[in-house]
């Protein structure tokens, strides 16, 4: 249908950050079960996102519906080569990374730096084809601070947090001029729908 629009996000990010828990709620399903997630998983579910209700009855964007095709990711290091597959097979809109303040720094970084180079391997293996691809891309790339309930919500200390990963997202923004960067403090367990579902509303602003 003509009203539709697909946004095609993977979700990547450290074992254990909230990637599976985060899908679980985006369809509103409980978030409390988790399984480690040990291949990649496509999710789709088609959404009128919440700022529909604030346009005007003659505007199109009420009415319209987002597919929201997610790709869940395990994020095991050894199993970190899939996430180049996900990307290259179901060409990727945007990234949503996500990050644990409860789990130490450095395991995190290297799994942003993973998912730097394979998103590149997934446009290109040729590593300058690659990088000429990524300058002319236009990209979303959205940094999720997930379990603020562990730091008593505040978005402070989750903002401070994001800051250990700056010399990293500095390389991104080098290599994707044209990309869109968001931050997005959340709690997947706790917060309410609408700053789960603000995520999306950020993701469409980027790309439509
Ligand atoms: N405290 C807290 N725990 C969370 C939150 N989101 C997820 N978890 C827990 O973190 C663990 C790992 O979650 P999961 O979604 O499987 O992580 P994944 O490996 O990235 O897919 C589970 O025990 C979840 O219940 C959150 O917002 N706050
Ligand atoms: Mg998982």
């Amino acid at each position: 249908m003509v009203l539709d629009r697909d946004i095609r996000l993977t979700i990547l990010g450290h074992t254990g950050v909230g990637k599976t828990s985060l899908i679980k709620r985006l369809k509103g399903e409980d978030s409390a079960a988790t399984e480690k997630t040990m291949d990649i998983v496509i999710e789709k579910k088609k959404m009128v996102l919440l700022s529909a209700a604030k346009q005007s009855k003659i505007s199109l964007e009420r009415y319209r519906k987002y597919n929201i095709i997610a790709v869940d990711n395990p994020g095991d290091f050894k199993l970190r080569r899939k996430w180049r597959e996900a990307m290259r097979r179901y060409k990727t809109d945007g990234i949503l990374f996500m990050l644990d303040p409860s789990q130490p720094v450095e395991a995190q970084r290297v799994a942003m730096e993973d998912s730097f180079n394979y998103f590149l391997d997934s446009l290109s293996l040729d590593p300058d084809k690659a990088d000429k691809k990524a300058r002319k891309k236009k990209t979303l790339f959205v940094f999720v601070v997930n379990k603020i309930d562990t730091i008593n919500y505040d978005e402070t200390q989750a903002s401070k947090f994001l800051d250990n990963f700056e010399t990293v997202i500095k390389d991104f923004k080098m290599t994707f001029p044209f990309a869109v960067f968001e931050r997005v403090y959340i709690s997947v367990q706790d917060s309410p729908y609408e700053k789960i579902d603000y995520i999306f509303e950020k993701c469409k602003q980027a790309l439509y």
